[in-house]
């Protein structure tokens, strides 16, 4: 039977073996999900930079196990949008997910397969709950440092990434020049198209 146990997440002791994954995704990875084409090209083009990183501590994959670790978006733009994670909803889509922020700021981005958006701010010391059938990308809206939170989910949710990759969310967050910023994502087509990209998903 496993036993209690404790891992520290936060400097000073933070000891990055303690955690069984490593997951390091550079921007090339991201290709397709910012809206500037161009400057995506021209970024990457100077070098494939490390744009998140997440240190989990995995579960097996069952019902009633919970798997845990902390995500790392690093500062930085493609052109005006902000560094971003991939995003995905839950495979097992009805799985919810809380989200600690431990430092630096910026949002969760959020959407439904039924069309409902929402982007929540994250600060230090603030719990974010992403109830079941919520698809999550955690965006830094920083220009000088990282976004570091601590997550929890059901470990048997699994990631799927499929819609998200095809038309992205609904919502980007971009800088215009006084802070960050909101907006439609073109590639939705509207405030209510696309529904049929994610009709696969109810
Ligand atoms: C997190 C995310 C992590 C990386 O563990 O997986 O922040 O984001 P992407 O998976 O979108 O690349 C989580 O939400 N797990 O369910
Ligand atoms: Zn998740």
């Amino acid at each position: 039977m496993d036993q209690p146990s404790t891992v520290q997440i936060t400097p000073p002791d933070f000891v990055p073996e303690r955690f069984a994954n490593h997951i390091v995704r550079r921007l090339s990875m991201l290709e397709g999900q910012f809206h500037d084409e161009g400057a995506y090209a021209s970024l990457l083009e100077k070098g494939d930079t490390v744009v998140y990183e997440v240190y989990e501590l995995s579960r097996p994959e069952v019902a009633g196990e919970l798997s845990s670790g902390i995500s790392i978006v690093h500062s930085g733009r493609v052109g005006d949008e902000y560094f971003m994670t991939k995003g995905h909803f839950h495979k097992v889509i009805d799985t919810a997910e809380v989200y600690y922020g431990l430092k630096g700021h910026g949002v969760m981005v959020m959407e439904t397969p039924e069309g409902e958006a929402s982007v929540q701010d994250i600060r230090p010391g603030a719990v974010l709950y992403v109830p079941p059938r919520w698809a999550h990308r955690s965006v830094n809206t920083s220009d000088d440092g990282d976004l570091v939170t601590l997550f929890v989910y059901p470990a048997h949710a699994g990631h799927d990434y499929g819609s998200i990759e095809t038309r992205g969310f609904r919502k980007i967050v971009v800088e215009r020049g006084h802070g960050s910023e909101i907006v439609d994502n073109d590639r939705w087509g509207g405030a209510n198209g696309g529904e049929d990209a994610v009709s696969g998903l109810r």
